[in-house]
């Protein structure tokens, strides 16, 4: 069984499975394929997505203060960084290490090994002497292996606001393998978009233009086109909503009418009623006391929130205590 097959069958597995349930759900990890990866970089230019760069000008502005402990130790140090993609913000610390002449190596976790293959090219021009260690694999795998682990002290990135689009339980668990992947005094940089006016966040995930739309049926026409799905997208509307009290931004694809999906792939069809919700994704907003709250709660202080002007987004430094 190749490693195509697999991700087919688990991709096939998952959606059976969020289909069958009864509130209607389909894994936001399976926005990304190549349309939505394209999709997602056009979001991330939009007007109304402040997420990207606000945190792109965070670490410019910071990028001294951020790194500082670790380059300034004269110590060889390990710059971790969890779902790296493309690298665009990373890149911003990467340079500030090199032209400061500080010896580092980069261990950039991502699912595509395509991505990654792409970044390591990438930085050998921005930084030729750069040592890059590329690890291809799941969260959990590289969490669990950590290749990194050669005992000089760690500092893990976890950018863009990703642990909010965890629910809550696997967020926690989540916190809780990286917490054990580092050790003492180890750092933690964790991307948290914070509670803001209602009416901002809610733009920023259901933009004029509909990228942010187009994002979200991508799921219904990955079904189509690798499972065999016959979704008609123009009987799904998109409907993000943001609860100012949790902080959960929650989109979801609503059927229009009453309506059969039949899935090749799965010999299954499938039933909606007239406005039956699918959950798509959760993207959660943090409050400053709750950061605090969860750093504690796995083991962690709060060095510093690293914030905008405006207060809308907080790269905070945790160290491993
Ligand atoms: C990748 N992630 C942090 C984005 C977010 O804001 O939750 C994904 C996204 N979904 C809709 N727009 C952007």
């Amino acid at each position: 069984m190749n490693h195509t097959t697999t991700y087919d069958q688990i991709f096939a597995q998952d959606v059976l499975q969020g289909l069958s349930s009864p509130l209607k759900t389909l894994p936001s990890k399976y926005f990304y394929d190549e349309k939505g990866d394209k999709l997602f970089q056009a979001i991330m230019a939009l007007p109304e997505y402040y997420l990207t760069r606000t945190e792109y000008a965070i670490l410019e502005t910071y990028k001294a203060q951020i790194l500082d402990r670790f380059a300034k130790s004269g110590k060889p140090f390990n710059l971790v960084e969890l779902g790296a993609g493309n690298g665009l913000k990373t890149k911003i610390l990467i340079q500030y290490l090199c032209d400061q002449k500080v010896e580092f190596t980069y261990f950039p976790i991502d699912i595509s090994g395509y991505v990654l293959k792409e970044l390591e090219e990438d930085l050998k021009e921005i930084c030729p002497q750069v040592k890059v260690h590329p690890i291809t694999g799941t969260y959990r795998h590289a969490l669990k292996d950590r290749e990194w682990d050669n005992g000089s002290p760690t500092l893990m990135l976890f950018l863009g606001s990703n642990y909010g689009n965890f629910l809550e339980e696997d967020a926690k668990e989540l916190l809780d393998r990286i917490s054990d992947s580092l050790r003492i005094n180890d750092g933690l940089l964790m991307g948290f978009d914070l509670k803001k006016d209602p009416e901002l966040i809610l733009a920023a995930y259901n933009d004029a233009q509909g990228v942010t739309r187009d994002f979200n049926l991508n799921l219904l026409e990955r079904i189509n086109r690798e499972l065999g799905g016959n979704f008609e997208l123009n009987k799904f509307k998109h409907w993000p909503i943001y609860d100012p009290v949790s902080g959960e931004c929650k989109s979801f694809l609503v059927s229009m009418e009453e309506q059969q999906v039949f899935i090749e792939a799965l010999h299954k069809t499938f039933q909606f009623t007239h406005a039956e919700p699918i959950f798509t994704e959760v993207s959660k907003k943090y409050g400053l006391h709750d950061i605090d709250a969860l750093s504690q709660e796995k083991g962690f202080k709060v060095e510093k929130n690293f914030m905008d002007d405006e207060a809308f987004f907080s790269d905070s430094l945790w160290v491993k205590s």
